[in-house]
């Protein structure tokens, strides 16, 4: 029997990579996309529109698409931009979650179909964590509003699991990158900067905090993850990370080192692109993962720099 997955925020980096893993293992993929985004165009999935704001349409796309894993990967994402817009992020990325929640619940309480649900916990969650590396053990001390929203949608896809005996599992992903990493990260901005920099099409580029530490993975590697959280045999929680960090000073090196630049010729900082409150250093320990899922990282901090970097030079020399 072919296997149905439905993918929420199937237009983001993390849906297009879970597509393609998704379809390659040969299941039958569905995706939703909030109305008005950028249309996601794959003759092999099949996209609905649903807007996790109300959600509304649940139901009525359960019913239809029938699906055997969801992967709720939509949310309000940017940690910067939860600070000017709270509430809103709060019903999308919180309440969104617990929307989702219910409809694999009465989906299941109705059909009798036991739907998987994977939720895309983050590693913001841990903030300012007093110990390091952060585990699954590790308290969570959010500290924007995007944080505590995924806090409240942690709990609820914990609290689905043992009230209602759903498959429900947490990926608590570190920082995860790639080319198609959304442009307002720091990770691709620099990125980005760096290929326009080397081209002669920019000359300065303007970051915030250069001293806050994260643990960067392979975007390709994590959504592996997610799939190996679905298939084991039970329901669980667990980090995913490479156990390395470093500061967007040490990216900065990284991915100017690649066109052979001097990032100190170029970059300066801006008070804009500091938020409220920072989290200064994450790193996480995924042993648990490596444990149970036999999930490993494939793509290191260097690599990773170089792969975008590399990409970028050439996506910007074609839309020049
Ligand atoms: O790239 P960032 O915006 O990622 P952040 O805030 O760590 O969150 C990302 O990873 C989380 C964990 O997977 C996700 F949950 C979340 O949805 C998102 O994908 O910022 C990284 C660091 C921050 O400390 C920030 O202050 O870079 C610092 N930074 C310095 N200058 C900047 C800039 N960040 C951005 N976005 N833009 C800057 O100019």
């Amino acid at each position: 029997m072919t296997r149905v997955a439905l993918i929420t925020g199937i237009g983001g980096q993390d849906g297009t990579y879970l597509t393609e893993l998704l379809l390659e293992k040969g299941y039958e993929v569905h995706g939703l996309v909030a109305p008005g985004s950028k249309r996601f165009e794959t003759p092999r999935a099949t996209v609905h529109v649903c807007d996790l704001a109300e959600g509304s349409n649940l139901p009525d796309l359960f019913h239809a698409v029938r699906p055997d894993e969801v992967y709720h990967l939509a949310a309000q994402s940017h940690v910067r931009l939860s600070f000017d817009l709270p509430l809103h992020t709060a019903n999308v990325t919180g309440l969104g979650t617990l929307r989702m929640l219910e409809a694999v619940r009465s989906h299941r309480d109705r059909t009798g179909q036991p739907t998987r649900f994977y939720q895309a916990s983050s590693s913001e969650m841990f903030g300012r964590a007093e110990v390091s590396p952060q585990s699954e053990e590790t308290p969570f001390h959010p500290r924007s509003p995007y944080a505590c929203a995924k806090v409240f949608a942690f709990w609820q896809t914990v609290n689905y699991r043992e009230a209602y005996d759903l498959f429900c599992a947490n990926g608590i992903l570190f920082n995860h990158e790639s080319p198609r990493r959304g442009e307002d990260f720091v990770t691709r901005k620099i990125t980005l900067a760096a290929a326009r920099i080397k081209l002669g099409l920019q000359e300065k580029l303007t970051l915030g905090n250069l001293q806050a530490r994260r643990d960067w993975g392979f975007a390709g590697d994590y959504v592996r993850a997610m799939w190996a959280m679905l298939q084991a045999d039970e329901p669980d929680d667990f980090v995913v990370a490479t156990g390395q960090n470093h500061s967007v000073e040490d990216f900065l090196n990284a991915a100017f080192a690649a066109v052979d630049l001097d990032w100190h010729d170029h970059v300066e900082t801006d008070p804009r692109f500091l938020r409220p409150s920072e989290v200064d250093d994450l790193r996480g320990d995924a042993s648990k993962a490596r444990r149970v899922l036999g999930w490993e990282p494939t793509v290191d901090f260097e690599g990773l720099a170089r792969m975008m970097v590399e990409h970028d030079l050439e996506f910007v020399r074609r839309s020049k």
